[in-house]
């Protein structure tokens, strides 16, 4: 007898049903007699760049009262590349005000968000942003992101190649749909008879959220293994004769569920420039194809390649593309950070990487930062790129307003930010509470006095300015990639994390579990000692996430798979 067919996940219905992202989210905007969307409409409105929310922090007060919850919405805003001009920032921190929380939030995919956004505002900002030559489409939903690219200030004729590139790729692979136009520009409404195409996704669009990034070696900044492709840059006397192709990489899992993990990207071959956008497309379209539909927590390109083989992977693509990709060329990486300060680009220009806690910009009591941002804005004939590690690099500083913006950055303290150690410049934290829906713990709210405290120990130590990788996440999907760090901090239950240690420095090597659901007032407890150690015993040049390996605190993770498998354990099971 022959098996029956699985039932597709929910929300393959909803693309189906939705009339290519319709669905009734305009008349759901037009509904004032609540701060809410419709269920369907939740899922589609992440395609067109928004998540509703609510206010965990009141969500008891409101329910104690029988009151709504305190609903409003996320806008994502793509820059492309993560290049944003002065105007671009003015205009954020403007709309940052005028209809979200005061407060912009960098991305670890360089982007912009805001949060708290009602309902009745959710379309004029979406609007006002596609004003500003930016927009919110595909910035989340079951297609291609934000393409990201090294932000490379001092190669600049490497940065203007790989940033075409994305921006290329990016536009390539945006929905051709016509409803964001519709629902949010007031653009011309296409009669529903007339069937519209997408010509690459179709009308289910894909199985799940799909990543790309452009790296140039020796930065791994925009880590590549937590993308579903990448293009690694090859430089060949001094130029980039083509780019490596890294697939199947992502972070997400599921506290208790071994067949969910994060997973570290096989290079499969490489491509010529001209081939990279055509290369992106059939994979897009080998993933739409064989990714799983059925069960989403298995649906990313990740298991996709994991249940069937890269050599397998490989075969399809090249099937798809109807020529071959050549052999993987050599590259290394020697780091996922940035590197902050002043730095000197060969024509004349320079460029400033400051160090943006949590990646979130706002104005607290004793530090301004937003308003020296603005500042800034006024006066600089450059760019902002934003770092794939929630960073700003006030980039392509011209040589007569350097002398001001050196100033503002003085008199704004943005010198000191980060000076603490070198722990805090390489960290990432993640949203969280109070605003993310999936957050077990906070993060951005809770890592810096973490941070604070093993800074001490630190100091002790003698090694306060060594660059150490922490991340901290609320919850196991990954947003601040904690899975790449050398020390991760992953929420599990209100107050407690699990405790990862020994991801590669540059991004390279999945950690591996030391400790869960940890006490959070038992963090540095734990660390201390082993901090100890490593400022103790540590061989010339070792990096915190090999001497951790070294010294037999935890064991290296292979791939993916043996992400749960401690050998360690197994032995004295
Ligand atoms: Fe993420 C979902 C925030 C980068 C893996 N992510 C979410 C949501 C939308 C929660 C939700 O679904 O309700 C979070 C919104 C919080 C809020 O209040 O703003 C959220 N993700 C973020 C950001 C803002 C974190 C940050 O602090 O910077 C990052 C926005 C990036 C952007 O501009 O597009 C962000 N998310 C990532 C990354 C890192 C990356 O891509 O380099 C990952 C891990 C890489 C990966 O995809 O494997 C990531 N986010 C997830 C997942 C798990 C996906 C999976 O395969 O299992 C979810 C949950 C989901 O998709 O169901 C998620
Ligand atoms: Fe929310 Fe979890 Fe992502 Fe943090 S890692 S933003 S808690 S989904």
């Amino acid at each position: 007898m022959s098996e029956e067919p699985k039932k597709l996940h929910a929300n393959e219905g909803i693309k189906t049903r939705s009339n290519y992202l319709r669905g009734t989210i305009a008349e759901g905007l037009a509904d004032l007699s609540t701060g809410q969307l419709a269920t369907d409409d939740l899922q589609l409105i992440k395609f067109h760049g928004t998540y509703q929310q609510d206010d965990r922090d009141i969500r008891g007060e409101r329910r104690g009262k029988k009151l709504e919850k305190a609903y409003s919405f996320m806008i994502r805003i793509r820059v492309p590349g993560g290049v944003a001009t002065p105007k671009q920032w003015l205009e954020t921190d403007r709309m940052a005000h005028e209809y979200a929380n005061g407060t912009i939030k960098l991305t670890t995919r360089q982007a912009f968000q805001f949060h708290g956004i009602i309902k009745t505002n959710l379309k004029q900002t979406i609007k006002e942003i596609n004003q500003t030559a930016m927009d919110t489409i595909a910035a989340c939903g079951d297609v291609n992101r934000n393409v990201m690219c090294n932000p490379n200030p001092h190669q600049s004729k490497f940065h203007a190649e790989t940033l075409k590139l994305s921006q290329d790729i990016s536009d390539h692979l945006t929905p051709a749909t016509r409803a964001y136009h519709e629902i949010w520009l007031d653009g011309e409404k296409i009669e529903t008879s007339q069937e519209e195409i997408e010509p690459i996704y179709g009308k289910t669009y894909l199985p799940r959220k799909f990543k790309i990034a452009v790296a140039v070696p020796p930065s791994n900044d925009v880590d590549i293994h937590a993308n579903d492709l990448s293009f690694v840059a090859i430089v060949e006397n001094g130029e980039i004769v083509g780019y490596n192709v890294a697939v199947g990489g992502g972070m997400g899992m599921t506290h208790g569920a071994d067949d969910t993990f994060p997973r570290i990207a096989d290079i499969i071959g490489f491509c010529t420039p001209e081939q990279a956008v055509d290369v992106s497309e059939k994979i897009v379209m080998v993933q739409r194809d064989y990714g799983n539909r059925v069960e989403r927590k298995h649906a990313r390109l990740k298991y996709t390649i994991n249940d069937r083989s890269a050599e397998w992977f490989l075969g399809k693509v090249n099937e798809y593309l109807g020529y071959d990709l050549q052999p993987a060329r050599d590259y290394t990486f020697e780091s996922n950070g940035d590197r902050f300060g002043w730095v000197y680009g060969a024509d004349g220009r320079s460029h400033y990487t400051l160090f943006v806690q949590g990646g979130r910009v706002l104005n607290t009591d004793d530090y301004k930062l937003m308003t020296g941002l603005r500042e800034i804005a006024k006066v600089h004939d450059g760019d902002f790129r934003l770092t794939a590690n929630q960073n700003l690099i006030i980039a392509n500083v011209s040589a007569w307003s350097q002398a001001e913006i050196e100033r503002l950055i003085k008199y704004y303290k943005m010198d000191k930010a980060g000076v603490e150690s070198g722990l805090r410049r390489n960290s990432i934290a993640c949203v969280a509470l109070p605003t993310c829906a999936l957050a077990l713990t906070e993060a951005e709210r809770y890592l810096p006095e973490v941070i604070t405290k093993l800074e001490v120990v630190l100091e002790e130590s003698g090694i306060r300015h060594d660059d150490i990788v922490i991340r901290m996440t609320g919850c196991p999907n990954g947003c601040g990639r904690p899975f790449l760090a050398e020390i991760g901090f992953v929420g599990r239950a209100p107050g407690k994390y699990n405790v990862y240690l020994g991801g590669g420095f540059a991004g390279n090597r999945l950690s591996k579990l030391y400790r869960e659901a940890y006490p959070e007032d038992k963090l540095i407890e734990l660390l201390t000692p082993i901090i100890q150690d490593y400022a103790k015993n540590r061989n010339e040049k070792e990096r915190f996430g090999d001497f951790v390996i070294r010294a037999g605190y935890v064991e290296a993770t292979v791939n993916g798979p043996d992400f749960h498998k401690n050998i360690k354990d197994e032995a004295f099971a």
